[in-house]
């Protein structure tokens, strides 16, 4: 049985109370390994070795900082597939995802952010012949970073890698959901040479060790990842200590599809984005709204490839859907199933459990899910599943487009599929969300803001806005 270690100064450790959580595959439905269950004294001793480290790091030149994030980068490279496999068995997503997506930008992550601290600069603002001001970065100090198990070390990496690129010292907490890959980054960064107490891990529940990484005084900063309540909840918590915050919460983003778009890369690429990673990333587009005239030939070619996509073992080279992360994540689609069902909502396509034989036979497989009928404003379309389910809905012109678009609380992404170059560009501006796709979907250059508006956050991250978030601003201004 897999026994997972915090790690703590360079050191793998146990928790200090000796309390463990299970580990289990959600596509099989079998444990096959447990986390340390840690409280708040492993966080101390976390933050205790993080602030210990902090003069040491932040004075290495930024050169050398990011030659060993570079050195990490390349290490994730040559273990990518032991790492793949972890991240399969711990999340259920395809290994085939994890080898493509997950594991290589977990290195891109380092690699990036190992030189983007390299190409920050400040500010000058000069007063002629009176004064000089020059702006200064300085790390926050300790910070922590929260994240979530539907990307797991891929949103893990993205927020450890511009912290330590900046100079930061950081604890760090994966979802207790699926902890392995970052346990496995543990060793991985010792062999790239980061010093002790530079990078710790701590694992455990939200309630548990991470409120109280939350709660630590130590902690000058907090990125976050996950859901938009306890986003809320973090902000509440840390507001009083003045903590720079960074939230990065849900969505329920919607997909324009113009008549005068390629109808076929719309279609394909709509595929992937309602249902890569099972609909579990927050980018996924769950409200597609289809121009009238072309909404039946759009919905018969995209109901044509959800039914061509293969549910089945994560393992297997052909499965395109693997499992969903958990029975209760299960359960809680499935509980939207039904309230799409109450709601008035036709089922064109999937709604059921999938049963797959063999070792995944007690895994947690739903089929990819279309409604359509629904109104804008009901539930299904206002919160977020988190998993393959979406909604056809057809719009007459481009304002009422828009309006049931920006009609829900959150605001995190939006794509927009035309040929009128015109109108891609007003209907980006006018899109109230923080990152827009116009004629593609999670094309990403680790240089842009990344970010929601509304309930789906605070700040961006990317970079330089993450070298700005883990550093301090200070305004030197000499008399000339
Ligand atoms: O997220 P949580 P969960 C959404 C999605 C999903 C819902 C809940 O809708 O169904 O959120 O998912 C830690 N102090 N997203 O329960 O609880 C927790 O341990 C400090 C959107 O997994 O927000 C984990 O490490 N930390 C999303 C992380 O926060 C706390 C990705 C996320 O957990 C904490 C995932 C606390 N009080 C879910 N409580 C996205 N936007 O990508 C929890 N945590």
């Amino acid at each position: 049985m897999l026994q997972l270690c915090n790690f703590i100064n360079g050191e793998l450790q146990p928790p200090a109370a000796g309390r463990y959580l299970p580990l289990l595959n959600p596509a099989t439905g079998q444990v096959f390994g447990q986390v340390p269950n840690s409280d708040a004294a492993d966080v101390d001793r976390a933050v205790q070795a993080a602030t210990a480290a902090f003069p040491a790091w932040r004075a290495l030149p930024a050169e050398e900082r990011g030659r060993r994030l570079v050195r990490l980068a390349e290490l994730i490279d040559q273990n990518l597939e032991t790492l793949a496999q972890a991240e399969s068995q711990d999340n259920g997503k395809p290994l085939s995802l994890a080898r493509t997506l997950d594991i290589p930008r977990a290195a891109s992550n380092f690699a990036f952010f190992g030189t983007a601290a390299q190409h920050f600069a400040t500010e000058t603002h000069l007063q002629e012949g009176v004064a000089l001001n020059y702006t200064v970065r300085h790390p926050v100090g300790v910070v922590a970073c929260i994240s979530p198990w539907n990307l797991p070390l891929y949103l893990f990496t993205w927020k450890i890698a511009p912290a330590l690129a900046a100079g930061c010292c950081v604890v760090a907490k994966p979802s207790e959901v699926t902890p392995y890959t970052a346990f496995l980054l543990s060793e991985l960064s010792r062999e790239a040479g980061l010093l002790a107490g530079v990078l710790n891990i701590v694992h455990g529940t939200g309630p548990g060790a991470g409120q109280a990484l939350v709660e630590h005084p130590g902690i000058r900063a907090i990125s976050f990842t996950g859901g938009t309540a306890t986003g809320a909840h973090i902000a509440r918590t840390a507001a009083p200590q003045f903590k720079k915050l960074s939230l990065e919460l849900g969505g329920k983003n919607p997909n324009l599809i113009f008549a005068d778009c390629d109808l076929d890369a719309a279609v394909q690429t709509s595929i992937r984005s309602s249902f890569a990673n099972q609909g579990q990333i927050c980018l996924c587009g769950s409200r597609i709204f289809v121009e009238r005239s072309v909404y039946e030939p759009f919905k018969a070619a995209f109901l044509a490839q959800v039914q061509a996509l293969t549910v089945g073992d994560p393992l297997e080279a052909s499965t395109q859907q693997g499992a969903i992360v958990s029975e209760a994540h299960l359960n809680k689609i499935l509980s939207y199933i039904d309230l799409a069902h109450q709601e008035g909502g036709r089922l064109l396509a999937g709604g059921q459990r999938v049963q797959v034989p063999g070792r995944c036979a007690e895994g947690y497989f739903l089929q990819p899910t279309v409604f359509e009928g629904l109104a804008p404003d009901c539930r299904v379309n206002q919160e977020e599943i988190f998993g393959p389910v979406v909604t056809l809905t057809p719009f007459d012109h481009e304002e009422e487009a828009l309006t049931w678009a920006n009609s829900t609380d959150y605001g995190l992404s939006a794509t927009v599929w035309t040929r009128d170059l015109a109108r891609a560009h007003r209907v980006a501006h006018q899109l109230q969300a923080g990152v827009v796709w116009v004629n593609t979907w999670l094309h990403r250059d680790l240089r842009t803001p990344f970010g929601g508006m509304k309930n789906s956050g605070l700040g961006r991250e990317g970079g330089l806005e993450a070298l700005r978030f883990f550093t301090e601003a200070q305004n030197v201004c000499v008399k000339l």
